[in-house]
């Protein structure tokens, strides 16, 4: 079968809830990926930041095959002993006192969810069913139905509701509109420190530190949602680390996969997730030997390779060196780490042209927004790699 023949295939038998370029991969190693026709290319997607250790890294390949020689899934009905050595290496890692292991980003962001509102109605001691979340317009944090309901995306709500109450927009990067909206039923504020579908938009200097103040003041539980910004994407462990600030709840995801295998969680101190009893909150797979094998590779591969630093260098010349690309078409250069987004003026009729072009020039990457171009490499990826890229980059935004 050639290309052709598996997008026919695909397009029969699969629902399209998605619109992916016309590339059928069938290999991936590191940065780069191989078509079913041999073509190779440079993945500068990395699956949304969930192959920060880049594709089939060997260590990680070989503690999941280990561990799937000798156990890989029991029930949380019993225990076993990859998921206390997971919990006990993420929470040192990160300074937190506990977390709650999921599958998805979305269950992880949902856990989340649930712990400021139990926080909120037994701690802060709001009313019961009276807790409210105030979140960004322009958030991503999954596809579940609480979750587009405080979307700001119309097209990821269209045809779902109704939707969960209890959640407030504001302006991301506004302190100012956050202060305004805190009610004394406000138990949670959730952010990204970066966002990323929404356009690769970082916030001004301060704002998480200024939010931080906020919700101290106003005794309101800060939760990061680093499920693309954290495990090192924008070059420090968390994305919040840039600011020194410290939420009360971080999520992570995608990369903690390694690229393998779906783990998610929730770090937290002990007020707010041991609040849990058995029974409140489950997932069959959730904390399974396997995942958390995988997750304990990824987290190693992450800082023993040092891919963190490696994130923060890469992008600033990435970031550098976009900049400096003469072309009519760019309106704004902007991103942290190697999560960067070119965001392309009216008149360049959108970014999908040009990512389709930049993949007959061997390099994949995503639009977002219509308008937004986004590089996301592996952090693996080398200075030399990134001229590569940068080449392409250049040529397809001056000539196109
Ligand atoms: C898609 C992008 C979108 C996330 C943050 C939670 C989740 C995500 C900050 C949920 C997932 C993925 C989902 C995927 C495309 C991609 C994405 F921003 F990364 F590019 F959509 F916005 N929090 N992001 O970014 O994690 O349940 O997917 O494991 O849905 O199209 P998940």
């Amino acid at each position: 079968m050639d290309t052709e023949d598996y997008i026919a295939v695909e397009d029969t038998y699969n629902a399209r809830n998605y619109e992916p370029l016309d590339v059928v991969l069938e290999r991936g190693e590191g940065v780069w990926v191989w078509d079913v026709e041999g073509k190779r290319y440079l993945d500068c997607l990395s699956s949304y930041s969930a192959l920060n250790q880049g594709h089939a890294h060997p260590r990680i390949r070989r503690a999941m095959v280990r561990q799937a020689a000798k156990l890989t899934l029991t029930g949380r009905a019993f225990r076993n002993d990859q998921l206390p050595l997971l919990a006990k290496e993420l929470c040192e890692l990160t300074g937190y006192e506990m977390m709650l292991p999921m599958n998805t980003g979305a269950e992880a962001v949902e856990t989340a969810l649930k712990a400021a509102r139990k926080w909120g109605y037994e701690v802060k001691g709001v009313p019961d069913g009276q807790a409210e979340i105030i979140v960004c317009a322009g958030n991503f944090h999954g596809r579940t139905i609480t979750i587009v309901g405080f979307s700001t995306e119309e097209q990821y709500k269209d045809g779902f509701g109704p939707f969960t109450p209890g959640f407030i927009t504001v302006p991301y990067g506004d302190a100012d509109a956050l202060e305004a909206s805190i009610t004394p039923t406000t138990v949670a504020f959730m952010v990204e420190p970066i966002q990323g579908e929404g356009g690769v938009r970082v916030p001004p200097d301060g704002y998480l530190k200024r939010a931080r103040e906020l919700c101290d003041r106003y005794d309101i539980l800060v939760i990061a949602d680093e499920i693309q910004t954290g495990l090192g994407r924008i070059g420090k462990l968390l994305g919040s680390d840039w600011e020194n600030v410290r939420p009360d709840v971080v999520t992570v995801g995608k990369a903690l996969s390694g690229g393998y295998y779906p783990v998610s969680a929730v770090l937290a101190d002990r007020p707010v997730l041991g609040l849990f009893s058995p029974g409140d909150h489950g997932s069959t797979f959730a904390g399974n030997p396997l995942g958390a094998a995988v997750a304990r590779e990824a987290v190693k591969v992450l800082v023993e390779e040092g891919l963190i630093e490696n994130a923060r260098l890469q992008g600033e010349y990435l970031l550098g060196r976009l900049a400096r690309i003469e072309s009519d078409y760019i309106a704004e250069v902007r991103g942290r780490g190697l999560l960067t987004g070119v965001e392309l003026k009216p008149d360049a009729r959108g970014a999908r042209r040009f990512a389709e072009a930049l993949k007959d020039e061997g390099l994949l990457c995503k639009e977002t927004h219509e308008n937004v171009l986004r590089f996301a490499p592996p952090l693996v990826i080398t200075r030399e790699d990134l001229d590569w890229a940068l080449e392409r980059i250049e040529k397809v935004l001056t000539t196109l």
